[in-house]
């Protein structure tokens, strides 16, 4: 580990499981309760805008009673003791990174604590429910959306994350199955850089067999420790 200066955190539902948040490929996971194509594609909210704007409503309030755990306490310390570059890209659209005080945190899939207007553009902090369509509080349009990026759309910031990428020493994938691209073809983009890759996660993901390293185990005791490790 002594030359890793630049480092590219990916992190998934898992990271956030033990803050009892629900993963979504996991038993009892929310693509279990919901289909995908029902829930989350535009296509979906053209066609039924008020199950969407339920489904969101009730995971926005729900994410807002949990708290951060040891995992997103752990990289927010790697996060203010790292000297070198760190970028912790999240699929997940909880706030919990920034809760245990992570600062260089990227939403690739955006954030449930932002209503985006389909009107004007403009994305508002939103801690409350969108159900009975709400002005936007820029242009006062009754046009707010979750501000997600949804099945079919393109993922925030790629261009910054692939810089990141391109820069990196160390990839580590946290808490995620591989399932859902393009952050699952980040690990083999690494690869082709020739970054050194680690996952750690409860179980093997889709994309295990790309990794250098793969560490079995619950989130809240494999990144307290390798943390320990990265700041020696
Ligand atoms: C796009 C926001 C064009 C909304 C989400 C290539 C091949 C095949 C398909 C595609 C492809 N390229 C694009 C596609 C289509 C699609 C896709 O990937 N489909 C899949 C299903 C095959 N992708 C898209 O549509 C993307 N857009 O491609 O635009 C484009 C193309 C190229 C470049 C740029 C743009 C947009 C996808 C984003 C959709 N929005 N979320 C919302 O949250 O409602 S995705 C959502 O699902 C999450 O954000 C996350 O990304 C994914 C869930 O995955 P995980 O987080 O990994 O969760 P999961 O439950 O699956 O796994 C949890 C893991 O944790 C497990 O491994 C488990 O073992 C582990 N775990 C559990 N507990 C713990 C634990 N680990 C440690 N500790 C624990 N305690």
């Amino acid at each position: 580990m002594a030359d890793i200066r630049n480092i590219v955190i990916l992190t998934g539902a898992g990271v956030s499981a033990e803050s009892g948040i629900d993963t979504f490929r996991g038993g009892g996971g929310l693509w279990e309760q919901h289909r995908v194509e029902d829930v989350a594609t535009p296509e979906a909210f053209a066609r039924d805008p008020d199950l969407v704007l339920r489904f969101y409503d009730m995971r926005r309030a729900a994410i807002q009673e949990k708290e951060p755990n040891r995992a997103h306490a752990a990289l927010a310390r790697l996060d203010a003791e790292w000297p070198g570059d760190l970028l912790i890209v999240t699929q997940n659209v909880d706030d919990l990174h920034e809760r245990a005080g992570a600062r260089r945190v990227l939403h690739m899939h955006g954030t449930h604590l932002n209503a985006w207007c389909t009107a004007c553009d403009a994305r508002s902090r939103w801690t409350g429910p969108l159900i009975d369509r709400p002005p936007c509080p820029a242009c006062g349009a009754r046009a707010l959306r979750p501000d997600v990026v949804w099945f079919g759309e393109m993922p925030y910031e790629m261009e910054r994350i692939y810089g990141a990428l391109r820069a990196a020493d160390l990839f580590v994938s946290i808490g995620t199955s591989g399932a859902v691209y393009p952050a699952a073809g980040f690990v083999r983009e690494a690869r082709e850089l020739g970054t050194q890759t680690l996952e750690l996660n409860l179980e093997r993901s889709q994309g295990s067999a790309w990794f250098d390293e793969t560490r079995l185990g619950p989130a809240g005791e494999l990144v307290p420790a390798w943390v320990d490790e990265m700041l020696g």
